[in-house]
């Protein structure tokens, strides 16, 4: 065909293409059809994949002056004006804390078998260390049995950003090595008195996006500490510290753990498949995660990273590297967007390509619509690193819902999202990529940071006057997709 060929003239042609005799009897034809139809029937997912919802404590639960909590460095930010849109804070958000069995419930319902959530470290020690506070901890044992008891298997986050204020007073945050020692001494602490309701654990949240944007050259999340290049360099090798020094704690604290991380690794993916573009991909996604998964990965920095870094480097010992690159039981990623690669003749040996204008998106600004990355993110994950069990620990989006007069919310477009998300994650599943479960993001409608409650992740939408729960379409959907364990 040529390539000038006009749609006039495609049009022509399709349109022969459809009166176009049969190539097969009808009988054959039908036949053919019914295979098709088969084979969407077993676009499914290994047997007991875990599917479930995610959230985390500052985002769902308010309460935050209830039974002992410290604040939080949330707590503060969120409170200073300007910081969140409308002023919006985390005081009330889901009331989560109070009607966590109705949310259970309509778990339950959706039929997950997992959910992730996140520990409030300043309810357990609300001085960020030392005294203990029996009435926090007593609430995610309530939590956890609760969840238990529905047969829904909890995963723990310990730490989602909302940092104790204690100790960005005292140790000026993730600035300070002592906060790394004072994270593992919280989640040693915490393993021990759980272990026998949580045994899958994730460290830490997300590395950037609570160190580059808390502490990043130009910072807009908390604590908004303006750093110079040395100082974020040192503060992103604390938190990877924290990180391995928790990974020892809970294993010492909890002997049947399952230990692993929620890290948002910044992707790589081909846009054409083909063995050159592919091989692009692979060293752009290792270029991409110097500070983080590197590290923590391969038990290094990467010789270019510090080259780079060159008197701004940070201050590391061989021991450090060893607890960093501590061995996990699983990987957890967040995938949302992906950057896309193609090979160059360059010294990286890819160039990576801007998003035009007109690319796919929902309502968040950096959340660009490109399922593959389901696929490419976990198999680069395996390819690169050798990553033997992966979760997807978020995934999802905001959409702008709007309820009917008769009370229903038609999110067709986080539906459409979600579907292609799906398929391209069976498609990792299906050629072995150990992907072993995946949870959306969000179960309900919370604050979402500094857009605070104007964006809305959940597929039930939360009423936030009223704390009403309404479960939208895409709760429907993602109920079928469970049901049978595969592309609904
Ligand atoms: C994640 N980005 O944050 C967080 O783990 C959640 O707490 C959050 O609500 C969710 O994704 C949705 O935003 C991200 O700019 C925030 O690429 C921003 C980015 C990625 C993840």
């Amino acid at each position: 065909m040529g390539t000038k060929m006009r749609r006039r003239d495609f049009l022509k042609s399709a349109s022969t293409l459809a009166v176009a005799p049969l190539a097969l009897p009808v009988s054959e034809a039908l036949a053919a059809q019914s295979t098709a139809a088969l084979q969407h029937a077993a676009l499914t997912f290994p047997k007991g994949f875990v599917w479930g919802t995610a959230t985390a404590s500052y985002q769902v639960e308010g309460a935050v002056k209830e039974d002992g909590r410290g604040p939080s460095i949330w707590d503060t930010f969120s409170h200073i004006p300007g910081s969140v849109d409308r002023n919006d804070t985390g005081d009330i958000a889901d009331d989560f804390y109070h009607r966590y069995k109705e949310d259970i419930q309509l778990m339950q319902r959706l039929g997950v078998t997992g959910f992730r959530f996140s520990i409030a470290w300043s309810r357990i020690f609300p001085d960020g260390t030392g005294r203990v506070n029996q009435k926090g901890l007593d609430f995610y044992k309530r939590l956890t049995d609760e969840l238990r008891a529905h047969d829904i298997e909890p995963f723990c986050t310990l730490f989602h950003w909302d940092l104790p204020q204690a100790l960005q007073d005292k140790y000026e945050g993730w600035r300070g090595r002592e906060t790394a020692k004072a994270f593992a001494e919280y989640a040693g602490f915490v393993a021990g008195q759980l272990h026998d309701r949580i045994h899958n654990w994730m460290t830490i949240n997300e590395f950037p996006s609570y160190i580059n944007s808390g502490y990043g050259e130009k910072p807009h999340n908390a604590p908004k500490m303006q750093s110079t290049r040395k100082q974020l360099a040192q503060t992103s090798h604390n938190a990877i510290l924290a990180h391995g020094l928790a990974v020892q704690a809970i294993r010492a604290n909890a002997k049947n753990a399952r230990v692993g991380i929620a890290q948002n690794t910044n992707g790589a993916m081909p846009v054409v498949e083909t063995p050159e573009h592919i091989a692009a991909a692979k060293k752009a996604i290792r270029h991409f995660n110097e500070p983080y998964d590197v590290p923590i990965l391969e038990g290094k920095y990467s010789d270019r990273y510090l080259k780079q870094l060159g008197g701004d480097a940070p201050q590391f010992t061989a021991e450090e590297m060893k607890i960093i690159s501590s061995p996990l039981d699983f990987y957890g990623v967040n995938i949302y967007s992906t950057i896309e690669v193609v090979a160059a003749d360059n010294e990286d040996g890819y160039l990576v390509l801007q998003h035009p204008k007109s690319y796919p998106k929902l309502v968040a600004d950096w959340l660009y619509y490109n399922p593959q990355s389901l696929y490419w993110i976990p198999r680069l994950m395996q390819e690169v690193w050798n990553v033997k069990e992966m979760y997807v620990t978020e995934n999802g989006c905001a959409a702008e819902d709007h309820m009917t007069e008769d009370g229903h919310v038609y999110d067709t477009d986080r539906v459409n999202l979600l579907r292609n998300y799906f398929t391209q994650m069976q498609r990792a599943t299906a050629e072995g990529i150990p992907v072993r479960g995946y949870f959306l993001w969000s179960l309900l409608d919370n604050f979402e940071w500094t857009r605070g409650y104007t964006q809305r992740f959940g597929i039930i939408y939360v009423d936030y006057a009223s704390q009403k729960r309404t479960p939208k379409l895409s709760y429907d959907f993602y109920q079928a997709v469970i049901a049978r364990n595969g592309l609904a």
